[in-house]
């Protein structure tokens, strides 16, 4: 359809789903604090205020698109509305900048720039202070606007609610229940309630010091990079989608003082490959089918909280970070000579939860530091290197080969696809399809040679997920394989990545994924010969006692 715009014909989406996404398409970008695409309407901070036919202001959130109508997104009045508004919040608002995580990517700082707030309008309003920087996932209050977009991502998105709004009026703070630390709540540390804090309120905890104590301490540091984080980095450099990023990662990291620098993208290969194996054994035997995926700590925890019942149809294989922690710390040590005490494994994820999945006890501390993409990039401007010049180099053998299957974890469908590689060089397979079902949710049926049809669904997003067991439990579907990503299209959006984190980067990280595995030579993890080479000298078969002792787990009910 056409409206008119700031005086101009435009012509938008017929579908938009508001007048502040037509515009986004179309190159402006309405000011706003609380629009999230991905959860419901909130209409809460009013900076997306648009006039309509010379007369209504109204919020463009709000705003169905018509035919015709006449839009302007900047009046005089207008100007001066959202200033009240931000001026409002600053009066609210700690104002501590230099210490704050968002310190130039905050929503607030840039507006408050933006429309020329260089002092103070009202008088500060004092609040309860509630600084919470014992968990994974710090918040402070005194940073909060009350946007309610933590509280909509952690309920709408993910269907857990561990915050919402506590108290009135000038008392409202968001909460978890009972004002209980975070990591005692269903907290799942999936950080998408940090990923779309449009300030500082939210953060992640900052583990950088620990690498800069084991360099000092003259520990054996290693490092190993997950899939999706090579799809990000760019992002804070300048840099334009650059394939060769994992190479200029290891070349940073080298300098810093690191001994060697693995690829997760490596064990992801192997995960898929023993995973694989698992599921042929249980569809042969028809037991605790559906198999689901399990390398997503977040969709782990998730599962024994809300789902005891299916605990035993997860992978009881680790997920590639503590695969390759356990490979490293068991044979790799011996292989170096180097006590596993001596070595310090340093994992750097998109993930914040990988934080929580490296602490919890069954994994012995085989991975000592987890990095969030955002902690290494500031582990890197620490040291003043420019990234666009470092010269790229490969990863260390042999754990830094993989083929496109694992590279592929790193997005949504990943997993299965994977998968679904290894099962169609095992059993004979006729035919593979993949549909869409919906937003989130997509169906792979491999017709085997003996007729009957195995289904593998991939999902993101926790709420996604949730409906899509009870769906299993209801017996609405049939599911033989479950691929779950807590994070929308999976690990790229993952809560540890760079700012912004919306729709929009998380399907151009997607995108940058695939080019860069498009290079790849290998395409199925069978392939991976480093990989195999680890059966033949250390683990003998899939799924051997030795695969068990070192590569599978147990799962908490
Ligand atoms: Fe992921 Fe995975 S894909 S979970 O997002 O299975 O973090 O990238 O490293 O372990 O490989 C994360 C990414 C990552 C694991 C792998
Ligand atoms: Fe909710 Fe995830 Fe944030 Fe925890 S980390 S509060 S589960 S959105």
């Amino acid at each position: 359809m056409k409206i008119i715009v700031n005086g101009q014909e435009v012509e938008i989406r017929d579908d938009a789903r508001n007048v502040l996404e037509a515009l986004r398409e179309v190159g402006i970008e309405i000011p706003n604090l609380c629009y999230l695409s991905e959860a419901s309407i909130y209409g809460a901070c009013r900076m997306c205020l648009v006039e309509v036919d010379g007369k209504d202001i109204v919020t463009s959130c709000t705003l169905a698109p018509r035919e015709g109508m006449v839009i302007k997104t900047h009046t005089p009045k207008i100007y001066e509305m959202r200033k009240g508004i931000l001026q409002l919040l600053l009066a609210s608002h700690d104002g501590d900048c230099t210490t704050c995580e968002m310190n130039g990517k905050c929503k607030l700082q840039k507006y408050a720039q933006e429309f020329g707030l260089n002092t103070n309008r009202f008088e500060k309003i004092s609040k309860k202070k509630v600084v919470d920087t014992g968990s994974i996932i710090i918040r402070d209050n005194g940073k909060c606007i009350l946007c309610g977009d933590c509280v909509r991502a952690c309920d709408e998105m993910q269907s857990i609610a561990a915050i919402d709004f506590a108290y009135r009026g000038f008392e409202t703070q968001v909460l978890p229940s009972f004002e209980e630390k975070l990591e005692n709540t269903e907290c799942v540390f999936c950080g998408q309630c940090v990923a779309y804090c449009p300030t500082g309120a939210l953060a992640i905890r900052n583990d950088v010091d620990k690498i800069y104590k084991a360099l000092e301490d003259g520990k054996y540091v290693i490092g190993m990079i997950a899939p999706a984080v090579r799809a990000s980095l760019q992002e804070e450099f300048g840099l334009e989608d650059d394939i060769a990023m994992a190479g200029r990662i290891v070349s940073v990291l080298k300098m810093i003082g690191f001994q060697k620098v693995f690829d997760v993208a490596f064990s992801a290969d192997l995960v898929a490959y023993e995973e694989a194996h698992e599921f042929i054994e249980r569809l042969e035997k028809g037991e605790k089918l559906p198999q689901f995926t399990s390398c997503c700590p977040a969709w782990v925890k998730f599962a024994e909280q809300y789902y005891p019942e299916y605990l035993s149809n997860l992978s009881t294989v680790k997920s590639p970070q503590m695969a390759l922690g356990a490979i490293i710390k068991k044979y790799y040590s011996r292989e170096i000579g180097v006590n596993p005490q001596d070595i310090v494994l340093v994992s750097i994820v998109p993930c914040t939860a990988k934080k929580f999945e490296a602490e919890r006890e069954e994994f012995k501390g085989d991975v000592d530091i987890v990095l969030t993409t955002r902690e290494l990039v500031k582990l890197i401007k620490s040291t003043g290197v420019d990234l666009r010049k470092v010269e790229p180099i490969p990863f260390d053998r042999p754990y830094g080969l993989s083929s496109q299957s694992g590279l592929s974890f790193g997005k949504t469908g990943g997993v299965l696809g994977s998968v679904v590689k290894v099962i169609e060089e095992k059993v004979k397979v006729k035919d593979v399809r993949t549909t869409t079902v919906r937003e989130g949710v997509q169906l792979t049926e491999i017709e085997l040679d003996n007729g009957r049809v195995v289904k593998g669904y991939a999902v993101f997003g926790l709420g996604n997920a949730r409906k899509l067991i009870n769906d299993i439990k209801n017996g609405v579907i049939d599911a033989d394989v479950v691929e779950v990503m807590a994070c929308n299209y999976g690990c790229v959006g993952g809560g540890g990545q760079p700012y912004p984190n919306d729709v929009r980067t998380r399907l151009r990280r997607a995108k940058i994924l695939r080019d860069t595995l498009s290079i790849d030579v290998l395409v199925s993890p069978t392939e991976n010969f480093h990989m195999r080479e680890l059966y033949n000298k250390y683990l003998g078969q899939p799924l051997s006692h030795e695969c068990h002792e070192t590569l599978h787990t147990h799962y908490k009910h």
